[in-house]
């Protein structure tokens, strides 16, 4: 491993921030204070946290409806995150979008997606704009094993393999497409034994390892920078809540989600540096107590900002 302290204490006070604001987002959305739907990505951490440790400002993700914590990891601002979620004025979408339309081209955030699998042809397009344009940018598509079903992942290894493009596949399987475990949807154990369909390298690791992932990424991202196509990684992984907030999850066997509670990727890593003696347990709890009061602002911001007029639903419409 060849983290340093500084890098690994960064990655840990994303992780919190990730849990800390969808932590408060439970709490709120069951107060009745957002409207629409929110999938949230704690238990997940690990996987955005990894992977966007390696990416620059110039590279793009593009994200899924379970966004929040890839837009988070690629340095999207919490206030406007927030503000969006609770469908103020002050939001990333004026509020018109939700938490599954948050967008930031500037931060190379290609936009969280309602729609399954939908990110994967836009990182293709992107990472096609890359090599046209010789920026020596990255592409990265976050996806569900779900989504793994879909032609648009068949379509993009395919095309982004014979175009050799600078992308990274990065599939999280969190074990779950809604209610439908793995199992029930696919006749495979590894998603990424995928990738030789396509003649492209396929790995998978331990998604609630921020060290394995940002290494099996940092691989991937560099031989996507050097002109040698793409990678498909499959990280395994687990989401601790229900698919959307309102699913009480119930067709999860509650010995499996016994077993991955005790994989939660944030106490791994916490366990991690105390070891290396890289923290004390002080110093970390003052970093998830930062990231907890960062949150709090956030929500301070949003419930203060406007709601949006009625005259602003005719704004912003490209189509009819
Ligand atoms: C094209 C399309 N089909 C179906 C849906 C309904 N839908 C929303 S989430 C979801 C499951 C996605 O599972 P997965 O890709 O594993 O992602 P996860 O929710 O586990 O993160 C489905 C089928 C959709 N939004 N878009």
């Amino acid at each position: 491993m060849d983290l340093k302290k500084e890098q690994l204490l960064d990655m840990y006070k994303k992780m919190c921030t990730i849990r800390a604001f969808e932590s408060k987002i439970v709490e709120i959305f069951a107060a009745g204070k957002i409207p629409g739907f929110v999938h949230l990505y704690l238990g997940e951490e690990a996987v955005a946290t990894g992977v966007c440790a390696n990416l620059e400002t110039k590279d793009y993700i593009a994200s899924t409806h379970r966004g929040h914590g890839h837009l988070i990891a690629k340095g999207g601002d919490l206030k406007l995150m927030m503000a969006e979620v609770f469908g103020r004025t002050t939001g990333y979408c004026k509020g018109k979008g939700g938490s599954m339309h948050i967008a930031d081209v500037d931060l190379g955030i290609l936009g969280a997606n309602g729609i399954v699998g939908a990110g994967m042809p836009i990182a293709t397009g992107a990472a096609f704009a890359c090599k046209y344009k010789n920026t020596g940018a990255v592409a990265v598509a976050f996806f569900g094993d779900g989504a793994s079903d879909r032609a648009t992942f068949h379509e993009s290894l395919n095309l982004a393999s014979t175009w050799k493009l600078p992308v990274v596949f990065l599939c999280e399987n969190n074990g779950w497409a809604i209610s439908n475990s793995q199992k029930t949807h696919q006749n495979i154990t590894d998603i990424s034994d995928r990738a030789s369909g396509y003649g492209i390298p396929g790995v998978s690791v331990d998604g609630n390892d921020v060290v394995a992932v940002y290494e099996a990424a940092g691989a991937a991202i560099e031989r996507a920078r050097k002109g040698d196509g793409p990678t498909l990684i499959e990280c395994k992984t687990w989401r601790h809540r229900g698919h959307f907030e309102g699913d009480p999850g119930a067709y999860k066997d509650p010995k499996d989600q016994e077993e991955w509670l005790k994989k939660d990727p944030i106490p791994r890593l916490e366990k991690n540096l105390l070891k290396l003696n890289y923290a004390t347990q002080d110093e970390l709890n003052k970093i998830k107590a930062e990231t907890e009061a960062e949150i709090e602002e956030a929500v301070k911001f949003a419930e203060a900002s406007p709601q949006p007029d009625p005259k602003e639903l005719f704004t912003d419409v490209y189509a009819d």
